[in-house]
């Protein structure tokens, strides 16, 4: 180390080294110190807040140093590593986690309460770091929690908004944004790096020029810079020393930019170009699933990438190794398409400013990228227009047209004259204007591609990459089934059941290896068992009914089935059949004299999601729903028959509170777009059934946990195009069913029928994208079922124990090892 401390002064170091805190005492004494020095406040003036800033203050000090620690071990030992590349990171609240994984969650707990403190209160007050939209960016933090847990030396690259994904609440039944300023307060989860700071250029022009060497050689300049500031977040692994780092950028202008005009007068315009580089990490992008071309996210997706590779290159050069060892050293996982400008700028790093042979670089390129795709659907695949790319990025543009010819040419020795080949899988489309796939590139630069569920790695096999099959052969195409924390998604967000399969298993070392959840299993015939476990599900729903109270000021009974959808609201995931099937429900109880209401098993149907800001349809969705609610949850005829609740704002937090009170959960998806989904294993993991499709990972869930204890419809993926089709060409006739309820919105039962006239529309006609009418009756049919196998209690539950006891598979841990294993070639840390 350069500057390191003269040998002579580093025992007093060594003697004075911060140490963590052991027990109950030290704890209260640091939390204490933060109060009357970080905070500036006393006994006098401490509130929650405050409480929970310094008790996190003193954890974060503990996170510091054991992140210090990891950080030299990892540079001493000099192993190979992995950067996880995610544009979201959904990480919901910090401080829970870190006492757990860091195993103080105890003193912690009785340090506060003696200060006169409930740890409930304090853990209230952290504002959720929702740096992501749904699934994609919750998977990244599941894997980052495992990369640490599981000791490999690995860093997640990401990006620092200012405001994260929008609070949602709901107005007169519509779905209405506010920003999500979540840094108000001080963050104590992130360590502010001034001193990293990394120039990141845009526009600009290439000018080609003759090197020493007598080469020509292409040189980016005249662009606008701005710099990139590091925010390092600790992150704990469970049960080990190992902390390790998420890094995320923030823009700020760069120092000297602006000089020229401040000094000419221009006090003004110079301030506002700084403010302009600002906004480049101020806003997640508030979409799902769904790609818009915005020129201010293509400049995001590049800010973020360059600052990253400057970082991990310099970090390789310190060590003086050969370029060719490059791969050797570095793994780098691009999460989805977002990051796909990486491969472009680590082959401009390597060939324009470190001198290498385009073949040469090309090479270490391709041996360092594995990309992985989330999504089959269309509207979600990233396309830049040419044009906007080559005037933000002009010298990737170039490049891009070099790795696309030499692809192409490639392509072209393998199947000669395929002029319908060449144009199907050029990184160019060829459209008007000109586009550049981004999942194209990600393929041709990286050495593994991979699915998130085994149908969906099979779907992008068979249809949208399938040209690439035929190029590269099957090897290059993967499958990674995605995986949850067990630590966040069992232990903390349901410690009453991980309690309870700890007092079986023995211990609670089924967190860190969740097939031992397996040993629960000859329980789920055990009366004693069964009756705590449905305690716990009691308990579970009684807390979720008091958020209900609070946040809706409905009140629902515990006793009810309680079925839960909770996700991101789109056509594809059909909560529009869910509220269609309520509407039935609803109209079938109305229907029905005093005795035979006797029959019913009173439920309750909860729905929660954001819908992106400008999706109609489903604000439109949202509408319903809330309209249904509404009418249903005052009629005097239905009682505690059917409740239905729109919880607003469904964030990670709420999720922990929602997914251990479900019975039944819904996962409805078109059979064919749901590439995995993740909150089909947290429902199950905490003991709750399934209601689903054929599709994603609920059908792995099901060969796991057996087809009996799951409760599958609808049409397979591998009929959609068909059903499509007929639709599109025939009179196909809509399910009567679904017709009583259209006609019932029609006639105005829940309000104004115009305003539900586009989502009628939508799933009438020879339209109906997302097959509803198609899957209706079998839809209802699986409800029956769940109604009546619900009033059997004792094997109800028994069913859910079993599913539990077999959902080892899929804990993210095992996801990050196949990564580890066939992917990135890394191998964890030893102690
Ligand atoms: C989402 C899929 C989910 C999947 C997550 C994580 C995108 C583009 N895709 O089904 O819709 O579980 O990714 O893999 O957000």
């Amino acid at each position: 180390f350069e500057a390191s401390i003269p040998a002579a002064s580093r025992d007093l170091w060594q003697q004075f080294g911060v140490t963590e805190f052991q027990d109950k005492e030290a704890f209260q004494k640091e939390f204490i110190r933060h109060v009357e020095t970080t905070l500036a406040r006393s006994m006098y003036n401490c509130d929650d807040l405050a409480a929970y800033l310094a008790a996190s203050q003193a954890i974060r000090d503990r996170l510091i140093v054991a992140w210090n620690k990891t950080q030299q071990k990892h540079t001493t030992k000099d192993q190979k590593r992995v950067y996880y590349l995610s544009l979201e990171f959904l990480m919901g609240r910090a401080m829970d986690n870190a006492m757990l994984n860091a195993g103080v969650k105890d003193i912690t707990k009785t340090g506060v309460d003696d200060l006169g403190f409930k740890i409930e209160d304090l853990l209230e007050q952290e504002p959720d770091a929702a740096l992501g939209n749904g699934g994609l960016g919750r998977l990244a933090a599941c894997f980052v929690d495992s990369i640490a847990s599981t000791n490999y030396p690995g860093w997640g690259y990401g990006l620092r908004y200012q405001y994260g994904i929008f609070k949602q609440r709901i107005v007169d039944g519509y779905q209405v944004e506010s920003p999500d300023y979540w840094l108000a307060f001080s963050n104590p989860w992130e360590i502010p790096r001034y001193e990293i700071a990394i120039d990141v250029m845009f526009y600009g022009y290439t000018r080609k020029y003759t090197n020493d060497q007598g080469k020509t050689v292409s040189i980016w300049e005249g662009g606008e810079q701005v710099q990139a500031i590091a925010y390092d977040v600790p992150v704990p692994g469970y049960d080990t020393e190992t902390t390790n780092n998420l890094r995320l950028w923030a823009s700020k202008p760069t120092r000297e930019f602006d000089f020229e005009k401040f000094n000419s007068g221009d006090y003004e315009s110079s301030v506002r170009e700084s403010q302009k580089a600002e906004t480049i990490s101020a806003v997640l992008y508030p979409n799902d699933n769904f790609y818009s071309g915005k020129e201010l996210r293509l400049k995001q997706q590049y800010f973020w990438v360059a600052a990253s590779l400057n970082d991990i290159v310099r970090r390789f050069k310190k060590t003086h190794r050969p370029w060719s060892d490059f791969s050797d050293q570095i793994a780098i996982q691009l999460n989805d398409t977002h990051p796909t400008i990486a491969i472009v700028e680590l082959q401009r790093i390597l060939v324009d400013m470190e001198g290498l042979e385009w073949d040469a670089a090309w090479e270490i390129v391709t041996s360092t990228f594995g990309y992985t795709n989330h999504t089959v659907l269309p509207e979600a695949l990233e396309k830049w227009p040419v044009p906007l790319f080559g005037n933000l990025l002009p010298r990737h543009l170039e490049i891009i047209y070099n790795i696309n010819l030499f692809f192409l040419q490639k392509v072209e020795k393998m199947f000669p004259k395929d002029r319908d080949m060449l144009a199907r899988v050029s990184i160019i489309e060829e459209s008007s204007p000109q586009q550049v796939r981004m999942a194209y590139l990600a393929i041709i630069g990286s050495h593994k591609v991979n699915g998130v569920a085994e149908l969906h790695s099979d779907l992008i096999k068979t249809t949208i990459f399938k040209d690439f099959v035929a190029i590269y052969g099957t090897d290059k195409f993967m499958n990674v089934t995605n995986g949850i924390t067990p630590r966040r998604w069992l232990h903390q967000a349901n410690p009453k059941l991980s309690e309870l399969i700890a007092s079986k298993v023995g211990s609670y070392s089924f967190l860190k290896d969740l097939t031992l959840l397996k040993k629960v299993e000859p329980f789920a015939k055990d009366p004693e068992f069964i009756e705590k476990w449905a305690d716990i599900k009691k308990f579970n729903k009684a807390r979720l009914a008091a958020l209900i109270k609070k946040n809706n000021g409905i009140d629902v009974s515990v006793d009810a089935l309680f079925d839960v959808q909770v996700k991101r609201i789109h056509e594809y995931k059909r909560q529009q059949m869910n509220i269609f099937s309520v509407i039935h429900r609803y109209l079938t109880i109305k229907a029905m004299s005093a005795e035979e209401k006797k029959d019913v098993t009173p439920r309750v149907c909860i729905f929660g999601g954001k819908s992106a800001p400008g999706y109609y349809m489903a604000k439109t969705i949202i509408k319903l729903i809330n309209s249904v609610s509404e009418v249903v949850n005052k009629d005097a005829d239905i009682g505690d028959l059917l409740k239905v609740v729109f919880i607003a704002d469904y964030n990670v937090s709420k999720a922990e509170i929602i997914c251990p009170a479900s019975d039944i959960s819904q996962h409805i998806s078109t059979a064919g777009t749901e590439a995995s989904g993740t909150s089909n294993m947290k429902f199950v993991l905490n003991g709750g059934l399934i209601l689903g499709t054929v599709d994603g990972a609920n059908i792995e869930i099901t060969r796991e946990i057996g087809e009996e204890n799951i409760f599958l419809f609808g049409h397979l993926a591998e009929s959609v195009d068909d059903l499509r089709h007929q639709r599109r060409f025939n009179d196909v006739p809509i399910n009567p069913d679904l017709q009583k309820v259209i006609d019932a919105i029609e006639g105005g039962m829940f309000g104004d029928k115009d305003i539900y006239g586009s989502l009628i529309y939508s799933v009438t006609g020879n339209r109906d994208y997302y097959l509803v009418s198609d899957d209706f009756q079998s839809y209802l049919d699986a409800q029956k079922l769940v109604d009546k196998d619900f009033k059997d209690k004792t094997t109800w539950v028994s069913r859910c124990i079993t599913a539990v006891a077999n959902m080892g598979f899929f804990s993210s841990d095992r996801a990050i090892n196949e990564y580890a294993e066939s992917i990135w070639n890394i191998e964890p840390v030893a102690k």
